[in-house]
């Protein structure tokens, strides 16, 4: 949630409230003379919301899934997700997102780890995170949406 709120409305906080169900988000970009809006979803992926987050999964074009790099249940979660938005939307390109790269001492994933799962599970791209710092959240949605607009380009 976090990772969205600072892209759309550049603030950050540190709360400890999760995401019900979907909260819907929407933000206009502009890029090579394209200027898009992007309609984002957040969902949560606990398990007692995934009957919730599974009927929002249809349709969608792209998606970011992200894991806690200093947590790596949750990177151990993240094939289950693929899977779940797979079985919806097989098409959809997704980006998978190592969060929390500033927290380096209490690392439990690499990236190495990350880049393998990506290639491993044919994802669009990996890209590590800081929502804390900032770090490549512009870049990240940059990315997921000059795919939308143009999925056959080159990406660098
Ligand atoms: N240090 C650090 N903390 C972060 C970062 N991203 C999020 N957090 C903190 O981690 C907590 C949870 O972040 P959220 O993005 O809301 O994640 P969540 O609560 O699991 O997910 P939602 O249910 O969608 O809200 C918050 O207290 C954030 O301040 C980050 O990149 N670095
Ligand atoms: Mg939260």
């Amino acid at each position: 949630m976090e990772f969205v709120k600072r892209f759309v409305q550049g603030s950050f906080s540190q709360d400890k409230l999760m995401t019900v169900g979907m909260e819907p988000f929407s933000k206009n970009v502009c890029f090579d003379g394209n200027s898009i809006i992007l309609s984002i979803w957040v969902v949560n992926g606990e398990d007692r919301f995934k009957v919730m987050s599974g009927m929002f999964f249809r349709n969608t074009d792209g998606a970011f899934i992200f894991y806690d790099i200093t947590n790596r249940t949750s990177f151990e979660n993240v094939d289950r997700w693929i899977q779940e938005i797979r079985s919806f939307e097989p098409q959809a390109s997704i980006i998978l997102v190592g969060n929390k790269n500033d927290l380096i001492d209490q690392r439990e994933v690499t990236i190495k780890e990350g880049e393998e799962k990506a290639n491993k599970l044919g994802l669009f791209k990996f890209i590590e995170t800081s929502v804390l710092s900032g770090e490549n959240i512009e870049d990240a949605f940059l990315l997921l949406a000059k795919k939308l607009v143009n999925p056959y380009a080159e990406v660098e």
